[in-house]
């Protein structure tokens, strides 16, 4: 645990939690059976089944979300978990706006459950230098499944954990998940072709938007379309990775620096953004538009060229139902590339979500634990967790295709999969009776917006930052101002030296500092 840790996270908060959670046990991770017989037992190789002797109440913390708990205690999955290791599940089920809340309430009174998972950064750094968490450092090497999955080099396996601890497993899900997307009817009606990956150029996609906006691409007769829009920040928009900027923040000659010191990045995206203005290709409401609005326009047939999600598949259906004479065809494209072969989808800040096993638990339950979790990683463990037990919740029939029973729907066997702990993917919706092809488009545009990932490379540092946490919203408020007063032309091109300038005198020089340190940490 650093200095820097230290001085910013210990809270009054923070203090409250030492005095409930490591009451009676200063280390947090002397386990009963470790001091039975003297010696750690972290390090011996994971129970057999046959060796899980003795049964083991094990505590489980999940939310729920919209209405009331999803799982009865004789739930299926339940009694088969218990069957399976020898355990008792005692789950408690906490409505998701309450859910740290309460459980900050059982770590005041030492009362935290033994596996459940924390989605506040700020929360986990606090715990874990409270000594909240068991350490799986040393213990994951014993168990084949979870360490080959969480590999300890992995970026989001490391991010919010010291260099040399690990105190809990990532949730992992998209890495990168929106993309450029076209209306390839569209471009046909226009006459224009449908550029592959290579010919995507940023002056492509402006003669797209161009021709979009100003020749009548939904050939309805009126000029009723929109080249393109940046919703919902210039800041956050991926266009701008075609000319170099950083995705919060790059790695420059060894430092870590952000986009805000990116000027002659910023005077290139500026100069393009603001002919699109002037010209008409940009939304000329852009500043004024959130992401709904834009929904709106591209479901409304009026905007062709447009970052949108993995689900454009429902986006066709439903241009096609509000415009039964329109053939809608949405094609994921690659980025942009821009002036200096650059190009991006931005990337997610991952892994900020960790799943974690209380220290007080004895060395035997947090083993009892990990054995679980590294069945779950498993394709049989993912199975259950997710499509639930067969002859339950799916069956095959005469045809030999899984088809769900009726208890599917109300038993929601992937409570635990989708907010407890998953195997790291983005298929938590892709079960045994998905559509094949719909499956395999999902996996092709996972692999697409993946592919040209830019990913903020100081994630989860600014947790570290204080000045960042105090200053940065307003510090960005206002660069995102000045960005926008560039665009319409209220201010000129160079009016990006000021405001970068001011960002760094109003704190960004010790955010800078900062983050920069809590690297080296
Ligand atoms: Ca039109």
């Amino acid at each position: 645990m650093s200095k820097l840790m230290k001085v910013w996270f210990v809270t009054f908060l923070a203090l409250t939690l030492v005095v409930g959670c490591s009451s009676g046990n200063t280390n947090g991770n002397t386990g009963n059976s470790a001091a039975n017989n003297g010696t750690s037992v972290s390090n011996e190789k994971p129970s057999e089944s046959a060796k899980n002797e003795e049964k083991l109440d094990i505590s489980i913390a999940v939310r729920y979300w919209g209405g009331s708990p999803s799982w009865t205690d004789d739930h299926p999955t339940i009694k088969y978990l218990n069957d399976k290791f020898n355990i008792n599940i005692k789950l408690l089920q906490i409505n998701g706006p309450d859910y740290d809340e309460k459980l900050k309430v059982m770590a005041a009174s030492g009362d935290l459950p033994d596996l459940y998972n924390i989605a506040t950064p700020s929360m986990y750094i606090n715990w874990q230098a409270e000594g909240a968490f068991a350490d799986l450092s040393t213990r994951l090497q014993n168990y084949p499944n979870l360490s080959k999955t969480f590999s300890e080099d992995d970026v989001a396996v490391r991010v919010l954990n010291p260099s040399d601890k690990l105190y809990g497993l990532p949730e992992i899900s998209w890495i990168a998940r929106d993309t450029i997307q076209i209306r390839k009817d569209w471009l046909d009606n226009l006459g224009l072709e449908l550029p592959s990956a290579d010919e995507f150029t940023i002056d492509k996609f402006y003669e797209i938007a161009k021709a979009f906006a100003t020749q009548d691409a939904n050939q309805n007769g009126i000029k009723d379309e929109i080249g393109f829009a940046i919703v919902p920040a210039v800041m956050t928009y991926p266009l701008k990775y075609a000319f170099g900027i950083a995705n919060g923040w790059t790695e420059k000659d060894g430092q870590l620096i952000p986009q805000q010191i990116q000027v002659d990045e910023w005077k290139a995206y500026l100069t393009f953004l603001n002919k699109a203005y002037q010209e008409g290709v940009l939304d000329q409401d852009f500043a004024l538009r959130n992401s709904n609005d834009v929904e709106e326009m591209i479901k409304g047939n009026r905007l062709g060229l447009f970052l949108f999600r993995n689900t454009y598949k429902q986006l066709v259906g439903e241009i096609k139902k509000t415009f039964p004479e329109t053939e809608p065809e949405v094609i994921p494209m690659a980025p942009p590339i821009g002036p200096n072969g650059d190009r991006g989808n931005g990337g997610y800040n991952i892994g900020l979500t960790k799943t974690v096993i209380n220290a007080k638990a004895s060395d035997a339950k947090i083993d009892r634990i990990l054995q679980i979790l590294d069945w779950w990683v498993t394709e049989e463990g993912t199975s259950v967790m997710k499509n639930g037990i067969e002859g339950v919740h799916y069956e095959k029939n005469a045809q030999g295709e899984y088809v769900i029973t009726d208890r599917w729907e109300p038993d929601l066997p992937r409570n635990l999969n989708s907010n407890l702990f998953h195997r790291p993917g983005t298929d938590l919706n892709i079960y045994l009776w998905s559509d094949e092809q719909d499956v395999l488009d999902h996996q092709e545009y996972e692999a697409l917006a993946k592919k040209y990932v830019v990913l903020n490379e100081a994630m989860g540092l600014e947790f570290y930052s204080d000045t960042y946490q105090k200053k940065a919203a307003d510090l960005d408020a206002k660069f995102e101002t000045a960005l926008l007063k560039i665009i319409v032309g209220d201010q000129p091109i160079e009016y990006i030296e000021q405001a970068s300038a001011e960002w760094l005198a109003g704190g960004g020089d010790q955010i800078i500092k900062e983050i920069n340190e809590a690297a080296a940490r």
